[in-house]
């Protein structure tokens, strides 16, 4: 034997693992190799690993996992917030398939890595979609928009050029938001506080304990704010509200982060969904947006989405994103290609952003329908309770009220799937499933309370 093959060398590790295969492939093999195993290799039981404890399902995501698994015909996933048709099939935009083979036919088109802050003309049309085609802060070359994985991606990135570069490492998020934020931010790297948002007695919004919340939050405090369609209650601020908030926010220096993962999905329409952002933009301070094309362009697999950050001055814009860019590139180095060519080919052209926004009403006016459906089809049952909140909250999800238990029995008994916070995603609803989800309702009401 050669001495190198005796020792741990990285030859002898690639050997011994293509050994082990053709052992495991044709036992003949074993018995002629004369080559030294390390004691511990191939030896099961020894991981490294071993330690390692299985974890918990995603709370949300992990539905779907049990969905999946269930062989009930009955079985209706409301988990998971991702649009299904009247049939309750995914639904792939026309404008997108049509946008998919104009980027397929384009011979000029090519694979290369895009610039570590994305697609430029995405960037400038996202801010445009958002802000407003009219935005002064744009005009004024204010904002810098990086191209990021989809909405959650452009979280982490603001969330860590956040701890890294602003005085006031707190963030403050609504209680409840969606699962994800909180574990978003404590691994940016900024400490995680709650205000009071919700007031599950109204089914409504606890707009005094988040103005008291928010009034007695550190000065220069981050506060992360749902632009429309809050997740999982479905309830939003009235635009008097909102400018509350705003006065409230600025008199004090708090900084402004805002989500918009449902731009066009709470109203129909993209300018009403943008409302709250152009509010506190108008206003000439800063803040952060991260948008997602997840659900209004029904891109969610292609993970698209960018960040901006309004800033005072066009210079402050322009050192922000040369430190976005420190943040970006060890961390995903540059974004994809394909979802942002998507997008781009759809904004810039005045005809297939028509037909999109067509579209995008198309599927808020569906999920609207199944909101007065259901409610309409708990009335019928004379279901206990008042459930004109189900008409009420806005965007993807109900918030249901029922409890933990109650989401138990109606998955064991009607194999209906939804998050234990009894959030319902109304996409996944449609006519023809609404009557066995309301009879799931009303018996775990009648039964379970
Ligand atoms: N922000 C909010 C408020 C969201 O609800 C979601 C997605 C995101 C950001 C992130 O979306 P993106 O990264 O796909 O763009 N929430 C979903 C899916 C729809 C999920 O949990 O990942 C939900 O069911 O709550």
């Amino acid at each position: 034997m050669r001495p190198e093959m005796t020792s741990s060398s990285p030859t002898d590790r690639r050997l011994n693992a293509l050994v082990r295969h053709l052992a495991t492939a044709s036992p003949v093999m074993e018995s002629q190799t004369t080559v030294t195993f390390s004691p511990t290799a191939g030896s099961p039981g020894n991981s490294v690993f071993s330690h390692v404890v299985q974890a918990p399902e995603d709370p949300i995501l992990g539905v779907t996992v049990a969905y999946n698994k269930d062989p009930s015909p009955l079985k209706l996933n409301l988990g998971v917030g991702a649009y299904r048709t009247e049939e309750g099939k995914p639904l792939v935009l026309n404008v997108v398939r049509k946008a998919e083979q104009m980027l397929v036919n384009d011979r000029s088109r090519v694979k290369e890595y895009l610039p570590i802050v994305g697609l430029a003309e995405f960037n400038k049309l996202s801010a445009k979609l958002i802000f407003g085609a009219d935005s002064p802060a744009i005009r004024e070359n204010r904002v810098t928009t990086v191209q990021c994985l989809s909405g959650t991606g452009s979280l982490r990135v603001g969330g860590e050029f956040l701890a890294r570069h602003y005085h006031q490492r707190t963030i403050y998020i609504p209680q409840p938001t969606w699962g994800n934020h909180p574990k978003i931010f404590t691994l940016s790297g900024l400490s995680v506080k709650t205000y009071r948002y919700y007031d599950p007695a109204t089914r409504g919004l606890n707009f005094q304990g988040l103005m008291e919340d928010l009034g007695s939050a550190p000065s220069g405090a981050i506060v992360l704010l749902h632009a429309c369609a809050h997740n999982p209650t479905g309830v939003d601020p009235t635009l008097q509200q909102w400018e509350q908030i705003r006065q409230l926010m600025r008199s004090k220096a708090l900084l402004p982060f805002f989500d918009s993962a449902y731009q066009g999905f709470a109203s129909g329409n993209l300018d009403t969904d943008a409302q709250s952002i152009r509010m506190f933009v108008a206003d000439g301070g800063e803040c952060f947006v991260a948008q997602s094309y997840a659900k209004n362009m029904g891109l969610y697999g292609e993970r698209v989405g960018a960040l901006s950050v309004v800033c005072r001055t066009a210079d402050v814009a322009s050192r922000v994103e040369s430190q976005l860019k420190l943040v970006t590139r060890p961390m995903f180095s540059n974004p994809p290609i394909h979802g942002a060519s998507i997008v781009a080919t759809i904004l810039k052209d005045r005809n297939m952003y028509n037909e999109w926004t067509i579209e995008l009403k198309a599927m808020a006016d569906r999920i609207i329908s199944m909101r007065k459906e259901l409610f309409d089809a708990l009335r019928a049952r004379g279901t206990p309770g008042d459930w004109s909140h189900i008409i009420k909250q806005i965007g993807m999800f109900t918030f249901t009220g029922l409890n933990k238990e109650q989401v138990a029995f109606m998955t064991r008994e009607y194999h209906i799937y939804m998050t234990s916070d009894g959030r319902i995603s109304m996409a996944g609803l449609s006519s023809k499933t609404v009557p066995h989800l309301a009879d799931a309702i009303h018996a775990a009401v009648t039964r379970m309370s």
